[in-house]
C-alpha cells in the first residue's frame, strides 16, 4: 500500500472530522517521523506539543512496557500500589497539595471547571447554580459541550447547542477588561491560557498574567490556567506562568505529561480548593491508572534530567531568529515563546500557509496551519541548534519555491 491507499481507507472508514496534511506516518523517533514511503520529516507539531520528550522516548517507552506487562487498570474502586507515588511525584514537582487524575486535556478542563463551580458555592458562598467563570476570546480547552460553550470560534461550537451557561466572555490580553467583569460578585473563576495557542500563539504582554491573578485574588476569584499546551517545558520554562512567577490556584495539565505515549492529563490545587470535590463526586474509569501513573512519571523526569525547558528557551531565540532573518514579503511575522512559535504567513500569488506546509513537506518538514495564515511551529524539545538551522533552511527554501512558482 502507497500513502494514497491508506487515505483512501481512512477517507472511507473513519469520520471527516479532520483535514490532515496528506503524509502518511508510520515511525517516529526523536525529533524526526518517517511516512509509510520511508521519507523522513522533521516533525514541527510534536503532536500539538504532546510529544515534547521527543517521538517513543527510550526511557517513557521503557516504563509504559515495564508497567503494561504488571498491572495497566484497576479503576479507582481499589487502590494501587502506584497512584500514590506518581501524586506525590507530580504534587512535589509543581508545589501543590494534591493532584486529581484524569485522561484527555479536555477532561482536565471539566474537572477544573466543576472544582471552581463547587468551590464558588460551598467556601465562595456564591448562590448555588448562579457561578460564573470567566474565560477569554479565542480560547481554545477542548471539544466537550461545556467547553465549546466557552468558545468564541464558531468552528468550535456551531451547531452543536444549547450551551452550557455561565460564562463570561472578555478580550484575551485586556486587564481592564477583567477588573470589570470581575464586579460581578458571583465570579467563581478566571480560566485562562498563559499563551493562546490554537488561537495562533498570542503571547500576552509582560505582566498580563500576573496583573490578572492579582485582581483575581483582590475578588476571591479563583486563578485558573491551562497549561495543556504551553505546559511541561514548551515555552522554555517548566510552564508557561513560571515566566512571571505566578502560582495558578489550579493548574490544568495535558499533552507532554505522557511524552505523547498514552492519554494523560491532571489537574492539581491545595487542599482548600480540591477537598470540596467529596468521594463519589467526580471521576472516570482510568484516571489515576498505574500504566498512566508510571508513564507521567518517567514523562516528567526525562524532562527535569535532559533539561528540555532550559533547552526550548535556548532553541526558540535561535528558531526565531533564523526566522527573521528570511528575506520573504510571505512572512509577516514570527512570535512565540520557547519552542512555541507561529509565523503569520502573508498570501502571495494565490498561495497562502496551506501551500507553504505542502511544500514544505516535501522539502522534509511536517508543520499545520493554524487558523487561516498562521502557521505554528512546535518540535520536540529535544531539538538541537543543528536540526533548527537545517529546519530554518527548510522553512527558507520552501517559501522561495512557493513565492518563485
Ligand atoms: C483538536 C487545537 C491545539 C489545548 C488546550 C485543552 C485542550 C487542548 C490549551 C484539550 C487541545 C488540541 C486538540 C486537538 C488539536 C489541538 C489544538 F488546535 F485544537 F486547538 F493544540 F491548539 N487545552 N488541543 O490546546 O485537550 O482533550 O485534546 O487532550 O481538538 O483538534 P485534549
Amino acid at each position: 500500500m502507497q500513502s494514497k491507499d491508506y487515505i483512501a481507507r481512512e477517507d472511507r472508514y473513519g469520520a471527516h472530522n479532520y483535514h490532515p496534511l496528506p503524509v502518511v506516518l508510520e515511525r517516529g523517533e526523536d525529533i524526526f517521523v518517517w511516512d509509510v514511503e520511508g521519507k523522513k520529516y522533521y516533525d514541527f507539531l510534536s503532536a500539538y506539543s504532546a510529544v515534547n520528550q521527543g517521538h517513543c522516548h527510550p526511557k517513557i517507552i521503557g516504563a509504559m512496557t515495564e508497567q503494561a506487562q504488571k498491572l495497566t487498570l484497576t479503576s479507582r474502586a481499589f487502590y494501587n500500589n502506584v497512584l500514590g507515588e506518581y501524586e506525590e511525584y507530580i504534587t512535589k514537582t509543581f508545589g501543590y497539595d494534591k493532584v486529581l487524575p484524569m485522561n484527555s486535556g479536555a477532561e482536565a478542563d471539566e474537572t477544573a471547571l466543576k472544582l471552581a463551580r463547587r468551590w464558588g458555592y460551598d467556601v465562595k458562598g456564591i448562590p448555588e447554580g448562579e457561578a460564573k467563570i470567566i474565560v477569554a476570546a479565542d480560547n481554545f480547552h477542548g471539544r466537550t459541550i461545556t467547553i465549546i460553550s466557552m468558545s468564541t470560534d464558531p468552528d468550535s461550537y456551531k451547531g452543536f447547542g444549547p450551551y452550557t451557561p455561565g460564562f463570561i466572555t472578555i478580550p484575551y490580553n485586556d486587564v481592564n477588561a477583567l477588573e470589570e467583569a470581575l464586579k460581578d460578585k458571583n465570579v467563581a473563576a478566571f480560566l485562562v491560557e498563559p499563551i493562546q495557542g490554537e488561537a495562533g500563539v498570542f503571547v500576552p504582554d509582560e505582566g498580563y498574567l500576573t496583573k490578572c491573578y492579582n485582581l483575581c485574588k483582590a475578588n476571591n476569584v479563583l486563578f485558573i490556567a491551562d497549561e495543556v499546551q504551553t505546559g511541561i517545558a514548551r515555552t522554555g520554562k517548566m510552564l508557561a506562568v513560571d515566566h512571571e512567577g505566578i502560582k495558578p490556584d489550579v493548574l490544568i495539565l495535558g499533552k507532554a505529561l505522557s511524552g505523547g505515549t498514552y492519554p494523560i492529563s491532571a489537574v492539581l490545587a491545595n487542599d482548600d480548593v480540591m477537598l470540596v470535590i467529596k468521594p463519589g463526586e467526580h471521576g472516570s474509569t482510568f484516571g489515576g491508572n498505574p500504566l498512566a501513573a508510571k508513564i507521567a512519571i518517567a514523562a516528567l523526569e526525562v524532562i527535569k534530567n535532559e533539561k528540555l525547558a532550559e533547552n526550548a528557551e535556548k532553541m526558540g531565540q535561535i528558531f526565531r531568529e533564523g526566522i527573521r532573518k528570511i528575506d520573504s514579503d510571505m512572512i509577516e511575522l514570527v512570535r512565540g515563546k520557547g519552542l512555541l512559535n507561529a509565523v503569520v504567513i502573508k498570501p502571495k500569488n494565490g498561495k497562502e500557509a496551506w501551500d507553504v506546509c505542502l511544500q514544505m513537506k516535501d522539502n522534509g518538514l511536517i508543520a499545520k496551519p493554524t487558523h487561516g495564515h498562521i502557521i505554528r511551529f512546535a518540535p520536540p524539545l529535544t531539538i538541537t541548534e543543528k536540526h533548527v538551522l537545517e529546519a530554518v533552511k527548510i522553512i527558507e527554501k520552501s517559501i522561495k519555491e512557493i513565492e518563485n512558482a
